[in-house]
């Protein structure tokens, strides 16, 4: 047997081994790749960027010359909650263990440029992140941590500018001065708009801000990373890889020219981009996409014609996918996390968080984070994956899958390019809409078990164990930020703090000069976040933005499937005797912008028949509960993923009642530990749906509340 075996001599084999033609073993990914059973030499033929060297543009292999081989990738883990004297210690103790940067998670009142005693915010204050409210706090987070030797990440983007003129405040405090402070902004406002949600301001101003922070940090800051350019969020959201691939890089494109349009030298600021990315459970695709947004970064970049190579350069942060963790058998996750790790590393990521396996349901805990640091501490020091520079390249299957999508995700690119760039893209709401279609197809693929989640829809326990989950003492929290900012206001100079927050009222409605070193002066006198917002607020006004449901996609997964259809003429039947379309009204309270999984049940409730009401972002209780009264609805189900339920729902179920709506049924879904449901039934709360709930279960026990209500 010496001939050289063919293709054609495989697909017979491979035909008598599963009796069919091997073709019917191609998977079609969420993306509309074809993933064929068998990749060879045949399918590099044509591939372009083979021959590339890491170091060297296009930077496909990695962008430093030695990659981790060198220095691995830096150790970030995400974190901040409750007090910036709690999350410090946190830090602290977190490096000491062998974290090798700082990335500060706010909570959503900052984020919104709320002070931490502003009415709007109660359910919200240190919960999901840390509350800062003025530079107070920010040197209190720092404390003890020299800023000069540890670079910090802040995931900031509504309000930017007053977080960030604060932490350059607590570094002059600490005596250093901002050429020194290393670092990163988020600052990524365009993805806000379409899926995360913490926008402030109308677009025009917040691209504004961006080029604005571009064009100081580029000034004064040489060290520090002008913005991450986040794909992260839109995964989360739901997006397919080559929509987060696409999106993204159209949105860093759209921030280079805002930056060119202040008048900046393309490489006075292009090596301080930075990216960051989701790495889900799609282990090789993951990797390729890095290796593919690395070489269309450089196509995209050569446009601008830098002079410098670092100018072409995508570095990124990554993070494991959020929604890959499951609230059941919660341990799996620890597993899951650990391959897109391997993932990250494999595709070359500058900076790297492992998600904690208990953040399906709550913030980590020292224990789940202390396994999340040690599967990258292992990584890097145990399996030699960092021996060599992107040990991928050659796979056949890879090297064609970074081709197959670096070739699909431009072309969506140049589909943004045509409809005028990213700003208006976003404008025209699409892609948001695609983004949310796929996120409803995929629900869809994992209710009817096509897509099997191990725990979840497939091999799940009789019994879960019982977790131990940190809770935040919210009240607490905000009682202490208020006396905090309390005492921040009797110590300063109300002049001082007068004249500063004019003048960046001035900046921001003059389009003349930089908004952000107006608010470092703003912040050295001591205006607070809540008070340098709303300064801004003033010149810019609020963006409020309408919901949108997406139709006849949840529906048309399951066609004419008996389990749907019977749902479908059930709740026809009820309608029936109803005399009226049941009508659901999907709230989101508090701050919380996490609107994927209220968006899908709005949109898969639509399908099944229902008449839905989806509610706007941001409403207080009292709000929701007018609009409810007004929409005339029979349920109101409000969705929580930022931990503020146990205070949110409670003051809907009151809101109701004071405003004699008592008999308007209240659910609750989304992030909700398991400990909860007990407290929120107690308090008029109807039936609660965690997460990995099934759609069609959960519009089950819905029409069968609606029918218990008609009947008593
Ligand atoms: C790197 N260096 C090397 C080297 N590799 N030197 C020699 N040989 C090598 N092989 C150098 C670099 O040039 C750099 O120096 C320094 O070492 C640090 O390396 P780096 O690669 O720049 O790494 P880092 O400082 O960690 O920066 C990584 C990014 C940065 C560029 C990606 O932007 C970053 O840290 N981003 C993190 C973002 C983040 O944490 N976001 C959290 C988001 P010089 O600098 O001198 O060149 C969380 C979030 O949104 C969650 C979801 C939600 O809230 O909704």
């Amino acid at each position: 047997m010496t001939d050289k075996p063919t293709i054609d001599s495989w697909k017979k084999l491979a035909e008598r081994e599963i009796k069919a033609s091997p073709d019917t073993l191609t998977w079609n990914t969420p993306e509309g790749i074809e993933v064929k059973p068998l990749y060879t030499a045949d399918d590099l033929q044509g591939i372009g960027h083979l021959g590339t060297l890491p170091g060297i543009a296009p930077f496909l292999r990695g962008p430093r010359a030695t990659m981790y081989t060198g220095r691995p990738w830096t150790i970030r883990q995400y974190a901040g909650f409750s007090t910036a004297e709690a999350s410090n210690n946190f830090y602290r103790k977190a490096l000491a263990a062998g974290q090798q940067g700082v990335s500060v998670a706010f909570d959503l009142a900052t984020h919104r440029g709320y002070d931490s005693d502003h009415p709007r915010v109660e359910g919200d204050v240190g919960k999901a992140g840390v509350a800062i409210d003025s530079v107070e706090d920010m040197k209190i987070l720092f404390d003890g941590i020299p800023l000069e030797q540890i670079s910090v990440s802040m995931t900031m983007n509504g309000a930017v500018i007053p977080i960030l003129a604060n932490f350059i405040v607590a570094g002059e405090e600490q005596g250093v001065s901002r050429e020194k402070l290393s670092g990163t902004i988020q600052n990524d406002i365009l993805k806000e708009f379409m899926v995360r949600n913490t926008y402030i301001y109308p677009p025009e101003p917040s691209m504004r801000i961006v080029a604005d922070i571009i064009e100081y940090t580029a000034r004064e800051m040489p060290k520090f990373n002008s913005i991450s350019i986040s794909g992260y969020h839109m995964q989360e959201a739901g997006s397919t890889l080559v929509q987060e691939l696409a999106f993204t890089l159209a949105d860093g494109r759209e921030y280079v020219r805002a930056a060119l349009k202040k008048g900046l030298n393309v490489d006075d600021f292009a090596g301080r981009l930075s990216f960051f990315f989701a790495i889900g459970m799609n282990f090789f695709m993951e990797a390729a996409k890095l290796r593919a947004a690395r070489l269309l970064w450089s196509r995209i970049m050569t446009e601008f014609e830098p002079k410098k190579a670092s100018s072409l350069m995508l570095r990124t942060h990554c993070q494991t996918s959020g929604v890959s963790l499951q609230e059941q058998d919660p341990y799996n996750n620890i597993v899951r996390t650990a391959f897109e790790a391997m993932s990250a590393a494999l595709g070359g990521t500058q900076s790297l968080h492992t998600n904690s396996f208990d953040e399906a349901i709550a913030l980590p805990t020292e224990f789940s984070a202390r396994i999340a640091r040690n599967t990258q501490l292992i990584l890097q020091h145990e399996t030699g994956v960092t021996k060599v520079v992107d040990p991928l390249a050659g796979s056949y299957y890879v090297e064609a899958l970074t081709n197959d999508l670096a070739e699909k995700a431009w072309a969506l690119i140049e589909e943004v390019e045509a409809m005028g760039g990213m700003t208006k893209a976003v404008a025209s709401g699409l892609p948001k809409r695609m983004i949310e279609e796929a996120a409803t197809r995929r629900q869809a693929a994992v209710d009817k078990g096509d897509e099997v989640i191990v725990g979840v829809n497939k091999y799940r326990l009789e019994q879960e164990d019982h977790l131990d989950i940190l809770e935040i003492d919210n009240s607490a929290v905000r009682l202490s930020q208020i006396a905090r900012i309390e005492r921040t206001r009797r110590q300063r100079d109300p002049k001082r703090v007068a004249e500063t927050i004019a003048a960046l009222e001035q900046v921001a409605r003059s389009g003349e000069g930089n908004i952000l070193a107006a608010a470092v002066d703003a912040s050295r006198a001591r205006a607070t976040v809540g008070e340098i917002s709303d300064a801004m607020r003033r010149a810019f006004g609020d963006h409020a933005a309408v919901p949108e449901v997406v139709e006849n996609v949840y529906g048309k997964a399951y066609d004419d499937e008996p389990e749907f259809q019977t749902l479908v003429s059930r709740l026809e039947q009820f309608a029936g005797s109803l005399g009226e379309k049941p009508r659901v009204m999907v709230a989101k309270l508090g701050q919380d912008g996490h609107d994927r999984g209220a968006k899908i049940i709005a949109s898969a409730f639509g399908d099944i028949g229902f008449e839905v009401i989806a509610g706007p972002l941001f409403q207080t209780p009292g709000e929701a509960a007018d609009t409810a009264i007004a929409s005339r609805v029979h349920v109101v189900g409000m969705s929580s993923l930022a931990a503020g339920h146990k205070t949110l729902a409670p003051q809907l179920v009151q809101a109701l009642k004071a405003k004699g709506a008592a008999d308007i049924i209240v659910v609750v879904g989304g992030v909700i530990p398991r400990q909860d449901y007990q407290y929120l039934l107690d308090h008029g709360v109807s039936a609660v749906f965690g997460p990995g709930t099934n759609v069609l279960d959960a519009a089950r026990a819905v029409l069968d509340l609606m029918e218990g209500k008609r009947r008593n």
